[in-house]
């Protein structure tokens, strides 16, 4: 359209003016971050608006690390997924379909197929940059992938075993991805569904705890050497494990996990220790799944030792859908009292979801996913009586209907005098096609966090931000954050809260959808 000016992606953008400084090894930004403090006094019935100021110091690293991710459950369909449409893009390989020639791209990833509003030109045409070309970004082609699976099938094999790709793409991929083997990881039979034992046949061989620990150490570093990488990010995609119980003594605080991990302790999962591996290893650690990998006594040891984490549960299709619906409803005015949220699906995820406990771990995930945009409107929801929306989730497993979910909710709302708004939604996709772009996302942008520190005007030792990386939240069921910092599910407000911290660190005025040049005279 003619009122817009998009730019390409091999551009990159100079800001101008002093508060951003550029030289070989930094993008230096000044950012008054201004925020309402209030009081609220329930006598006068008044509410005192305090503004503050705040300076930050961002400073970017502008050399991309070379940068591998370890996937733990490299064989699975999101695994292979990833891994085959990495490969088909870097190589520019087309395949044939009965519509025609097909080409690889990065849909559904938001630093490769999204851009950011910057501002306008002389002609008023309002000017698009790739999201990825704000600040200096990995691109996805130079990822390294490795990493563990408990299933010996090499990566040809887990992508036949997907049922994800069309055929004739699988073909072209095939020599590469014969080449490409996970190594053998840990299975404690208790944390995954008892059905999933028989795919346990690449295991290390069984020791301790401690010895697992070692393991997993020693494979982070062998990958990081061989590949010659700056950076190695442990990305859990393996099958959703049971809840651990949190318990003082346990793994409350790192000191806690290590010596638990030392005795041997039963209640330490598989993705704890990948976790404790990763972060001893110095390497980010992110949960793609729903299980509360990160006890306290991880987030504790992530702190001292000065390592992001992120999680839990990759925000792919019906929550993301959720999260704007809900959004939109409750932000309307409209009283959403209920949601039902169906799914069936027939992949390996599903199967392992047909067993109670790891289905209880995804219920969690699924269910709090609303908590904050019924929390911000207490004209439609009493507190005190901690009114909200019934909420209530469903999955089955069909093995007919393999990677391709099905998910249908509805949403009921009591509107304008006590009518009633039902919307039905049903919605057929390859899992694994949406989580797949969440992972290169999840990879790039914690990469480029590992590169931006900060000074305040109370300290001016510059330091990286929260080792809980909240800023992760757009691509998260269940976002993790820092301890007593509110959870944000409402998708644009995630998506606002990346688009402008890092417009922040490129020291550009963020769009705050004002538009007032076009509205004053
Ligand atoms: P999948 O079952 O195809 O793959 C999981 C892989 O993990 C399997 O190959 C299995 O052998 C392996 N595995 C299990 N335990 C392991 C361990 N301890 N160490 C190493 N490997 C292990 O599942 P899929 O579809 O790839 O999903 C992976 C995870 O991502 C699941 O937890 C799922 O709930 C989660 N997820 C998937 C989404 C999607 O849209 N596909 C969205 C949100 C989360
Ligand atoms: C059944 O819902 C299986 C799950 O693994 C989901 O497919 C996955 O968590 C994606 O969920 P959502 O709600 O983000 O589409």
């Amino acid at each position: 359209p003619a009122d817009h000016d998009g730019v390409p992606s091999d551009y990159s953008i100079q800001v101008t003016g002093r508060n951003t400084i550029y030289s070989n090894e930094f993008i230096e930004s000044k950012y008054i971050y201004e925020m309402n403090h209030c009081e609220i006094d329930h006598q006068t019935k008044q509410v005192k608006i305090i503004p503050r100021k705040y300076q930050y110091n961002f400073r970017t690293k502008r050399q991309v690390q070379r940068t591998g991710v370890m996937l733990v459950g490299w064989g699975g369909n999101n695994g292979s997924t990833v891994t085959g449409a990495i490969i088909a893009n870097r190589d520019q390989i087309t395949w044939m379909r009965k519509e025609g020639e097909q080409y690889p791209n990065y849909y559904g990833s938001l630093t490769q197929s999204t851009t950011i509003r910057l501002g306008s030109n002389n002609e008023g045409k309002e000017v698009h940059i790739p999201f990825n070309t704000i600040l200096p970004m990995l691109h996805p082609n130079d990822i390294v992938i490795g990493g563990w699976d408990i299933n010996e099938a090499n990566l040809y094999e887990a992508m036949e075993r997907a049922c994800v790709f069309d055929y004739a793409l699988q073909e072209k991929l095939k020599s590469k991805m014969l080449q490409l083997k996970p190594l053998p990881s840990i299975y404690y039979s208790d944390f995954i569904a008892a059905n999933q034992e028989d795919r346990a046949n690449n295991l290390i061989s069984k020791g301790t705890k401690q010895n697992d620990l070692e393991h997993i150490r020693n494979d982070i570093r062998t990958f990081k050497k061989i590949h010659n990488l700056e950076q190695v990010i442990i990305l859990w995609t393996a099958n959703t494990e049971r809840y651990v119980d949190v318990l003082s003594g346990l793994n409350t605080t790192g000191e806690e996990l290590l010596q638990s991990i030392a005795n041997n302790e039963d209640e330490i999962s598989p993705s704890n220790i990948f976790a404790c591996a990763a972060i001893l290893e110095n390497c980010p650690y992110i949960n793609g799944s729903p299980q509360n990998t990160l006890v306290p006594g991880i987030i504790d040891l992530a702190e001292k030792n000065h390592v992001f984490i992120g999680g839990d549960d990759f925000k792919s299709g019906q929550t993301k859908l959720k999260s704007v619906l809900v959004d939109f409803l409750v932000s309307a005015g409209l009283k959403l009292q209920s949601i039902v949220s169906y799914n069936h699906l027939g992949n390996n995820d599903g199967k392992n979801l047909s067993a109670p406990q790891q289905f209880r771990s995804k219920e969690i995930s699924k269910s709090n996913v609303v908590d904050d945009m019924v929390g911000a409107n207490h004209l439609l929801y009493n507190k005190k009586i901690n009114e909200h929306p019934d909420h209530v989730v469903v999955i089955k497993y069909v093995p007919f209907v393999k990677d391709s979910k099905r998910a249908m909710d509805e949403y009921i709302s009591s509107i304008f005098m006590n009518g009633l708004n039902t919307i039905v939604i049903h919605n057929t996709c390859e899992d694994s096609l949406l989580a797949s772009p969440l992972i290169i996302d999840l990879v790039i942008l914690t990469e480029l966090m590992t590169r931006i520190t900060y000074t305040t005007n109370d300290n001016d030792q510059y330091q990286t931000f929260e080792s809980v990386l909240s800023i992760l939240s757009y691509l998260l069921k269940a976002p993790m954050v820092p301890s007593g910092t509110p959870v944000i599910n409402a998708l644009f407000k995630q998506h606002r809260c990346i688009t402008n911290i890092l417009s922040a660190c490129a020291g550009i005025a963020m769009d705050t959808d004002m538009l007032l040049e076009h509205k004053t005279k």
